[in-house]
Order: C-alpha cells, then structure tokens, then sequence
C-alpha cells in the first residue's frame, strides 16, 4: 500500500496532481505552443540555412499551419449568416394560471440571455440586405436549464409538413449547377417549387413584403411560428403562440435601397446591432403570448396545428409578459454567435409541443444539425451552451469531451453510485411530457383541416396599406421577371389571382404576360402518389377583417420615436456652425445621431473659424446607410450641387422617401435635385426647409422624421 511521506503535507502531494492551469503564473505573457512551450521565434519558419528549404521538424510552424487550416466549421445549412448579443430577459407580467416555467413567475426575475438574428438562404458571408426570412432565436439560461426560442420575423411559414424542408431548402439556396444566384429568391428553381405548392402562398405574401427587408434587427418583431403549450402546475394545458415586439417600432428598408446597402455596406445590420449596443442603445422587445385553452382548439375555422396560419390578434389578443433588453456585444463571434446550438426541442418544464407536423421535424433536426457543424455530441459543453444549472447524467465521452467524470458509475439504475443522479418527481421540477391522449391510425396523409392556402394569404394582402400592396407587386415584378421560365411566370400568376385578381393582374402588367383565365392545377397538394393529385385547394374561410397588426405602417408597434436613427449632415467648408450644431443637439436629445459628411474626410471649416470633424465622405457613405438629410447653411454650402455624388446622395434619399432638411444656403443645393419642385411648391411633408432662421426647424425636422418615411412620394401602381 503506498505510503504518505511524513514531512509533505497531503495537500501538498494532491497539488502535484492538480491539472488547472496556475492563472497567475509570471509565464502567462508568453507566447507559446498549444502545449504551453514558449515560443522563441514565431517570425521565421526553420530551414536549412538562410535561404534553403523548410524543415519538417518545425513543430511550431506545422501545429500553427496545421490549427489554420481547421479554422472553419462548416457553416449553418440554413441562417448561416446571422448576428448576436449578450442580454436579459424580465418578467413584468407572470401568468402562473397558464405555465409553471420556473422562470416566469416573479414580477422582476431576470434570466441571461443570448439572442441571434439571421437570415435563411445566404451563406456566411453573404449581405445582410437580402431580401429573406430573418431567424430570431433566443437562448434563456434559466435556472431549470435551457429554453430556446427558435422563430422568425414572420408569424407563417412556407411548408407544412417537415418532408417538404429540404425540398424548399434546395429550391431557395443558388442553384447546384453554377452556385448563382447568392442569398436570393429571385430565380427559377425557387418559383418553380414555389408555383407547384399553393400552401406556401400565405408566407409568400410575407417574405415580398417589407417584412423581408427589416431597417434593423432591433426593429423587427419575432414569432414562434407553431403553437406550442403552456402546462400550469395542475398539468393543464393552453395553446400558446409566442410574439416577440420591438421597442422602437417594425421598420423596414425600401427595395432599392436595401440593393444599394449590400452593395456599400454588406454588414448593414451586424453594424446597426453591435454600434447600438455599444454605444448603450440597447436593443429591447416585449415577449407576447396568445394563449387558447384546449377547448377552443376547433373553434378556428383553420388548424391551430397547421404552421401556415396565424391567430389574428383581433381574435385573441396578444397578452404581454416580459421584455428582453440586449446590453452586452460577444467578446468573441466564433465562439459566441457561431458556436451557439439552438434547438426547438430545448423546453423547461412548463412549455411543451403540439403535434404540429413542421414542428415535429424539427425536434430532430436541430441536434442532427450541431452533430456535423460541431462536430461531436457534447455540443453542450461549449461555453455559450452551457446549461447554468448543473447537469449530471451518465452519458459519457465522445470527440472533444470537456468533463472530466469521475468514477464507475454511467448507467441507471445503479447501487454501486448510491442510485445517483435520481430521477426528480414532477414536484421536484422533473420534466413529464403533457399527458395529451392520441388514439389514431399510422397513416401518411395531411389533415382535410390543412387545405385552405389562400384565406389568409388574401387576409393579409388586405390588412396592407396601398403603398405596402404596391411594394408587394413590386418584389413580385421584380422576383418573377428574373425567373427565365415562361411557364414558371404563368403558374404564379394563376396562384395570385387566387389570393387577390388584382395583384395578379398588377404584377401580370409588369411581366408583360396576361392572368391565366383558368390558375393550373398545382401538383403539390400534401398528397402521395396514389392519390389523385388533381384535388382542388379550399377556400374555408370568409374573407377576414384587414388586421392592423399584420401590416407595418400602421402596426400597433410604430411609435414616433426617432432613437438611434442616423441622420446625414452635408456640409462642406464655411458651414454655419450655429446651425449645425443645434441639430446635432436637439438630435441627441431624442436619442438620435447626426453624422458630419463632406467631400472629403478631416475637418471642415466654420463660418465661426472653427473647424468640424468630418465622420463619412461622399465617397465612402451614401443615404442608404441613413434614415434622413440636413443641409445646413454656410458660403460654400451650394457647391455641393455642382458634386454628382453629394446629388445622388440626396436624390436617393428623397426616392426612399427620407426626410430632408436644410437651412438657407443650404436650400440653394435642393434647387439642383429631382425634386426641385417640390421644394419651391412646399409640396411635400418630408422636405422641412427654412430660408430665413425659423426657430422652429429642429423641431419640425424631428416631427417629420417621426413620421418615418414619406410614403406619398411613391407613385402609385
Ligand atoms: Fe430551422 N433549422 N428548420 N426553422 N431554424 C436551423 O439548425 C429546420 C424552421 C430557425 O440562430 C438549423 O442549428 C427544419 C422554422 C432559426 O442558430 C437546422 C425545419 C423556423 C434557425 C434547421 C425548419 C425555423 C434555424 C440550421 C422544418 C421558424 C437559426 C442550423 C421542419 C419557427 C438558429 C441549426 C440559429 C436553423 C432545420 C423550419 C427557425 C438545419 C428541418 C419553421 C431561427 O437544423
């Protein structure tokens, strides 16, 4: 038996044992190998003399090459470009009576948080502008283990059974034979699956409408998409859609400005979130919830199961519970906002599934997807994973394994480990899945419940105002008229005369092709081969009332605020400091930014004989990287209408309907815009201009900003 040596304290003897890295060892500043060797020369490979050839026994160069070449996982099949934060979630409304989630009970209890936004069908480094479904996932660190909330921007989806995912995956992504086009819908293969499957009609309505072209992360709301179930303590059990709504309003961009944004700054959104938080504007959402108690399940005439419709929120209303604030920027987005694993299927007790067929897949993608991305099943243990209440389970090993488990017990039931870990009762917060009885034949079939594709794709067209109508036959134009088959354009066309005749028609117009009179039998209708195929799609519903909350102009979520809005400053030398600087102050007051931009970078020159910091040049900035123009005063001021691309900067932000200002010479520019008229009409609620030093400039600048857009600049189709 070993022996302890006498004059060596027990402790002593462990320590030499111990494996955790000496945090405060002098030697920490060194560069070194990933085997702790110090490094001695990390500028210069080993070779044999000074000019001869590299020797393979250089370690140090094979271990730092060989770790480059591994520096990239495979990226996301869909969301692989995408953007997170740091957060907190706050209950300010417990509802106790519909769930026991241990962490929305106490008005105040705050849960960690990560969040990540994203977009579908582009590749990691692809624009943030495309014009796409954004993911919206956030991960709650609760203390009874993870929650994932794992939706969209866009209450419906496209498909409504799991099956189809991958054909609509493959249908959206560039096409296999040439990789063209990148992070787009607006080709062939996407409208073809698209025009054989009427299901997907109510989502395509939504993805061409501005929705899919959010201003920002921070102003787009969240939806879980499928109803899932809240489980109160007496096991019973409420139908629950979740919504996530931004403090600051749903906004969007204007189509050829998101083009232009790729284009100058393809980051657009990565930017918006992370200068946001930096600078304390911190991005905040209210968590909604819709609950429907078990009774009502067939009160709808649509199928609360079928993830292609939505609950309006003039028939159940959305009942507020908590707010998220994002206040903390990862310190590293590989190991952060790359390396997090988001999974539907990660619940607490207290929130559970239905048997929606889209949802069901998905509780076995997620965990299939980080196997390959990730490499290995404990996934779990990367950091920004981790669950922050203990875990103890017997599964064991497996590549890249963290844990070190001690001892010889990995099964259950065991005597030899005392019976540890036990199993918890439900009083003790162990997870039983709700009780729900299923008494049903195997079959393959889709429920008759699932067969009306229009009511609500035509619901939604309706609940939009002209100009968000307009937009929407735009993104159709635009979208169709780049898909080179004929036939494809067609069959589209006769599924929108089904939604709206007039859409059709209208979007018919800009593709030169007449509305099919008769739409084509779509071949997809959910069937197998055996059935006829021919079954015509139902119309179940009457048609709804418009509903505000679908729309985005009038969504009940628009404020007047113009926090965190950029606004460009044009100057150039000789500016009229007193104005600028007021605007710049009373913009700061409403939490917004002014942002010097001049014909070159440096300083400009005051009237004052003081001299500007300049922020963007013409050259480098452009009006669709902000929300609205002010053109102050100053001698030199209308020589800026003799730059084509101080123009162009103006004239780009009037097309996108942005507010712009000026003050006396400032004025003299305008005269050399599009819309000169305009200006000398005073003919238009977005150009606040003021010759002789009205007080009340800043303040109506402000107001009409407030307004957001001036969406009666747009000509009418
Ligand atoms: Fe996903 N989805 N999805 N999805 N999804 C993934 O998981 C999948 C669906 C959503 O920021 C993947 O980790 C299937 C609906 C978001 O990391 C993958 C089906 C909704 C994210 C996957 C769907 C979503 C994903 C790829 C149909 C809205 C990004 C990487 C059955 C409710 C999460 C990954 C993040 C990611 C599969 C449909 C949202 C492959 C099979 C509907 C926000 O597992």
């Amino acid at each position: 038996m070993k022996k302890h040596n006498t004059s060596q304290p027990v402790n002593q003897e462990a320590k030499q044992t111990d494996l955790s890295v000496n945090k405060s060892d002098p030697n920490n500043k060194f560069l070194t190998t990933n085997q702790g060797v110090k490094i001695n020369d990390d500028n210069n490979s080993l070779k044999s003399g000074e000019r001869g050839p590299s020797l393979l026994e250089d370690f140090i160069l094979r271990e730092k090459i060989t770790h480059f070449d591994h520096e990239r996982i495979p990226e996301r099949i869909v969301h692989a470009r995408g953007s997170g934060a740091h957060g907190f979630f706050e209950v300010t409304n417990p509802i106790p009576q519909f769930t026991k989630a241990a962490f929305l009970q106490q008005v105040g209890q705050k849960t960690p948080v990560f969040a990540r936004f994203s977009t579908v069908a582009g590749s990691r480094g692809s624009t943030d502008l495309a014009r796409d479904v954004r993911g919206f996932s956030v991960k709650f660190y609760t203390e009874a283990g993870i929650y994932d909330f794992v939706g969209n921007n866009i209450p419906v989806f496209f498909i409504q059974d799991a099956s189809k995912f991958p054909d609509l995956i493959h249908a959206v992504k560039p096409e296999p034979h040439n990789e063209i086009p990148q992070a787009a819908s607006a080709h062939d293969t996407f409208w073809d699956f698209i025009s054989l499957m009427p299901e997907s009609m109510h989502m395509v309505m939504w993805a061409m409408s501005d929705r899919a072209i959010p201003r920002s992360y921070r102003m787009m709301e969240g939806f879980g998409v499928h109803t899932f179930r809240f489980i109160n303590e007496q096991d019973e059990s409420h139908f629950v859609k979740i919504h996530w709504k931004p403090k600051l309003g749903t906004h969007a961009v204007v189509w050829d400005e998101a083009q232009k944004i790729s284009g100058k700054n393809p980051d657009f959104h990565r930017q918006d979130l992370w200068d946001a938080i930096d600078t304390g504007n911190f991005p905040e959402w209210e968590l909604g919830v819709q609950v429907i108690p078990e009774a009502d399940e067939s009160k709808y005439d649509f199928d609360l199961l079928d993830p292609t419709k939505l609950v309006p929120e003039e028939l159940v209303p959305v009942t507020i519970i908590g707010r998220m604030v994002l206040n903390r920027n990862p310190d590293n987005f590989f190991a952060e906002t790359e390396q997090i694993a988001f999974h539907p299927g990660h619940v607490v007790p207290g929130i559970d599934f239905t048997n929606d067929p889209l949802l069901q897949g998905r509780l076995f993608s997620y965990t299939d997807t980080q196997l390959s991305r990730l490499g290995s099943p404990n996934f779990h243990e990367i950091p920004i994973n981790r669950s922050i209440s203990p875990t103890h389970n017997n599964q064991r090993d497996g590549h890249m394994r963290q844990e070190i488990n001690t001892g010889r017990v990995s099964y259950h039931p065991n005597s030899l480990g005392g019976g540890c870990p036990y199993q918890a009762r439900i009083a003790e917060g162990g997870f039983a899945s709700f009780n729900e009885r299923i008494d049903a034949h195997k079959v393959r079939a889709r429920s008759e419940s699932f067969s009306d594709h229009f009511s609500q794709a035509t619901l939604f067209y309706n609940s939009q105002t002209e100009v968000e109508q307009g937009h929407i036959i735009k993104a159709l134009r635009f979208e169709l008229s780049k898909v080179a088959t004929t036939a494809i354009r067609v069959r589209m066309l006769g599924l929108l005369s089904q939604v709206d005749a007039t859409l059709a028609e209208k979007v018919a117009e800009g593709l030169g092709l007449p509305v099919p009179k008769q739409p084509e039998t779509p071949m997809n209708h959910g069937v197998g081969a055996d059935a006829d195929g021919t079954q015509e799609s139902k119309i179940l519903l009457q048609p709804q009332q418009p509903s505000d909350a679908l729309g985005m102009i009038k969504n009940p979520t628009i404020t007047k605020t113009i926090e965190s809005r950029k606004v460009a400053i044009l100057c150039n030398d000789g500016v009229n400091e007193a104005q600028l600087a007021n605007l710049k102050k009373l913009l700061l007051v409403q939490g917004a930014k002014g942002c010097v931009i001049a014909p070159h970078m440096g300083f400009v020159s005051t009237d004052a004989g003081g001299a500007v910091a300049v922020e963007g040049s013409f050259l480098n900035a452009s009006s669709v990287l902000f929300d609205a123009i002010y053109i102050p005063g100053g001698e030199a001021a209308s020589v800026l209408a003799e730059d084509p691309d101080a123009l162009e900067f103006i004239n780009d932000a009037y097309k996108h309907c942005k507010v712009i200002g000026a003050q006396a010479e400032g004025l003299d520019v305008l005269a050399a815009t599009t819309f000169a008229s305009k200006t000398a009409n005073n003919d238009d609620a977005g150009l606040i201009v003021d010759r002789d030093g009205d007080n009340n400039f800043g303040q109506a600048f402000i107001d009409a900003m407030g307004q957001h857009r001036i969406w009666d600049r747009e000509p009418k189709i």
